[in-house]
């Protein structure tokens, strides 16, 4: 048997809302063309949400946190843990989805999805380990901590990794004791929408994960609704700062996960073979669409002719074709996102960098960018600072450590970084000074569902991932009994 690929989904004419335990058409009767990115043509029809379907999916969630908060933990860890063991039955279709809508290689799909499946593995058996502590008071007081769910959390995931980052988010508020309304990107709910349905069959109360697809309005009207209790969103910074503006009004916590500019530090002692493949990976996987790509690779000025040679050279290998080919790289997700990429390639010429590989388009249908690379990028410039969130490497050279230091931190963002060195004290000096969430050291990427991750600067406040991301999810209650003389 060959691989499960698009051509086996049974893609329906459209796809309703996931409200209450059921597919649900959206009050409106609204729903809007899904594209495939690989072909441009729309394939299929998705509910659009309005408010009211908002108020639907969080009423729901309010009564399903009633019962789920109420069940014993280690129920609920079982419960939990049976949702990551379904979606592991289900990996062949769940990543076909996303292949589809995403444009992603079904091979980078798969490992999505397995690592969404391992999100609630990681999270199931925490539900009866959110412990509280004792304070001592006094003999005349008992005094202890109590760690309790919020109520409804509301999950706002973007594009580049729908099914991952909706596991990412759904399972430790699930653990915490939470119910779940999720509104994914508007191009790439399918797999969010199969997600919830196989979620919702291991015998959880109706309503406890529900799924809105929408734009940014329905969005807005889920962060700004007064009954969801805590915010999760990853995206731009600009939608970032407005749903912590409109969070604001009802002091409703928020973690916000808002990408990077991600700087990537060479230095000659480095296996400059082992450097390049990482960081050629590290910028190309996911045609680009990373958080945590390694967006600038600042190389020192002795080896740096070597590095762009060399990166060249790999950039020069990569296949393009549709997901379902499973290539090197598909796709990017949209027009938007091609029109965005494409303009800053014309911008980085204008701004004087050398584009040393890539750049074009290639004539055939689909949103097709080649893996780019810009040499001689100067410090400063809008290619430099700016993230463009496509399969685009900046080279910057600098001459010693603390020039490198300086123009790794010298942008707005702060999510992870890497340094490339055979000197470990020079290692640990820079993780130290580097202003960001994550530093890999002769690696990228190696973030598990067990380490914390997320922003210094304008990257984002919390973190996902790992014990940390339980904290966004639970509050403290401190309980002071006094304690009469019983005597005796
Ligand atoms: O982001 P938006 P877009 C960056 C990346 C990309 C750029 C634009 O640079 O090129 O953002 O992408 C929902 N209230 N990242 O336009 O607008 C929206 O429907 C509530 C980095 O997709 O931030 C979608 O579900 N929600 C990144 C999600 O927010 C709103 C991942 C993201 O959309 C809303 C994606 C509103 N007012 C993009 N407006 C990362 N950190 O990994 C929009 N949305």
């Amino acid at each position: 048997m060959g691989q499960f690929t698009h051509a086996d989904l049974e893609i329906a004419s459209a796809y309703d809302a996931y409200i209450d335990g059921e597919r649900t058409p959206p009050a409106g009767g609204d729903y809007s063309d899904l594209i495939d990115p690989a072909s441009e043509e729309p394939f299929t029809r998705v509910a659009s949400c309005t408010e009211a379907d908002v108020y639907d999916a969080v009423r729901a969630a309010r009564r399903a946190f009633a019962e789920w908060r109420e069940t014993p933990p280690d129920e609920r860890g079982r419960r939990v843990y049976e949702m990551g063991r379904i979606i592991r039955e289900h990996v062949d279709e769940l990543a076909a989805l996303e292949s589809l809508d995403q444009g992603k290689p079904l091979s980078q799909a798969r490992s999505d999805v397995e690592s969404a499946a391992r999100y609630f593995e990681y999270y199931a058996g925490f539900t009866d380990k959110l412990e509280g502590k004792s304070i001592p008071l006094g003999s005349d007081t008992l005094d202890f901590t109590i760690r309790e769910p919020y109520g409804v959390s509301a999950q706002i995931t973007p594009w580049n990794f729908p099914g991952n980052l909706f596991a990412r988010g759904t399972a430790p508020a699930l653990v915490a004791g939470n119910a779940v309304v999720v509104k994914p990107a508007p191009n790439t709910p399918l797999s969010t929408l199969r997600l919830t349905e196989l979620c919702a069959q291991v015998g959880v109360p109706d309503g406890l994960v529900n799924v809105v697809p929408g734009g940014g309005e329905t969005g807005a009207a889920l962060t700004g609704h007064k009954d969801v209790d805590t915010i999760t969103f990853t995206g731009s910074v600009p939608t970032g700062q407005a749903i912590m503006r409109s969070a604001a009004d009802s002091i409703t916590p928020v973690t916000l996960e808002l990408g990077g500019k991600n700087p990537a530090i060479v230095f000659p002692d480095a296996d400059l073979e082992a450097t390049t493949e990482t960081i050629s990976t590290a910028i190309f996987t996911n045609a680009g669409q990373v958080c945590s790509a390694a967006d600038r690779a600042l190389v020192h000025e002795s080896v740096y002719d070597e590095f762009v040679e060399r990166i060249v050279d790999l950039a020069a290998d990569y296949e393009l074709a549709p997901g379902a080919e499973d290539a090197d790289m598909g796709p990017l997700a949209s027009e938007e996102q091609f029109e965005k990429v494409t303009s800053y390639v014309d911008l980085g010429q204008r701004e004087g960098a050398t584009l040393a590989a890539g750049g074009g388009t290639p004539d055939r249908p689909g949103y097709f960018v080649e893996p780019t690379v810009f040499a001689d990028v100067e410090p400063g410039m809008r290619i430099e600072q700016e993230e463009i969130f496509g399969p685009v490497l900046c080279v910057v050279p600098f001459a010693d450590e603390t020039e490198a230091l300086e123009i790794a931190n010298g942008v707005d963002y702060g999510l992870v970084s890497g340094v490339f060195t055979g000197d470990v004290s020079r290692a640990g000096r820079l993780a130290r000074r580097l202003e960001a969430g994550n530093v890999y050291v002769n690696d990228w990427f190696v973030d598990t569902q067990q380490t914390p991750f997320g922003g210094y600067k304008r990257s984002g406040i919390g973190r996902e991932k790992g014990l940390e991301a339980l904290e966004s999810y639970v509050q403290t209650k401190n309980v002071a009994i006094a304690l009469e003389d019983g005597g005796g």
